[in-house]
């Protein structure tokens, strides 16, 4: 079976006051439930609480971006996890929405400063879009939230000066170490009411 993505390694500190969205796309919306209820999965184990995340549809995963670039403009989230299910049609529709999708996602990623993470299936049925979502190939959104809190945690380690540039996701120096044990007096950067990463941050 191919490697997956490290799974999130909780600390007392971890992911305490964060906050998370969740886009989810309509179109294939069956399939779609059961990759937000992956994400809410991953967002919950990780302590999360309901106040700290935010479920919003929109029609297709077309118009994931477009929302992810008006939640991460908000400045209130610490991560927004993309999710969608693209199924090749009969038109050339598949392609352009799949990579639209993914384009758009790294776009809002890269100009705002908030991790945006692509928990999008593209499939070329629907039963390969039931495997990878909660079936034998895992759940894309599960993946996608826990990509989401490793970014975010990482973002919150540069911010507070605590992991040096150039550091890894998901690989943590001794000093982001200590700054997830709580050694390190954490920022306020995405992580209370006061102020949260944003455009506004740059
Ligand atoms: C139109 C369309 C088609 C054909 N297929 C999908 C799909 O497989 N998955 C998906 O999420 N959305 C699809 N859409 C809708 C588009 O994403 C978008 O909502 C519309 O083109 C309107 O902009």
């Amino acid at each position: 079976m191919a490697d997956r993505a490290p799974k999130f390694r909780r600390t007392a500190r971890s992911a305490g006051p964060l906050r998370f969205a969740i886009i989810a796309a309509r179109f294939n919306e069956r399939i779609t439930q059961r990759l937000v209820a992956g994400a809410l999965g991953a967002l919950r184990a990780a302590r999360l609480g309901p106040d700290a995340i935010e479920v919003h549809w929109v029609p297709g995963s077309f118009e994931l971006p477009q929302a992810a670039g008006h939640l991460a403009a908000t400045g209130r989230f610490a991560g927004i996890v993309c999710v969608g299910v693209v199924i090749r049609g009969q038109t050339p529709h598949f392609e352009y929405i799949a990579r639209e999708a993914a384009s758009g996602i790294r776009q809002v990623a890269l100009e705002s400063g908030v991790p945006a993470t692509f928990g999008v299936i593209t499939a070329l049925t629907e039963e390969q879009a039931w495997a990878r979502a909660g079936g034998e190939v895992g759940n894309r959104g599960e993946e996608a939230a826990e990509a989401a809190l490793q970014m975010a945690e990482w973002v919150r380690s540069i911010r507070d000066g605590a992991a040096p540039a150039g550091r890894s996701p998901g690989r943590q120096s001794a000093a982001g170490e200590r700054a997830s044990r709580g050694h390190v007096r954490l920022s306020r950067a995405a992580v209370g009411p006061r102020r949260s990463i944003g455009p506004r941050d740059k």
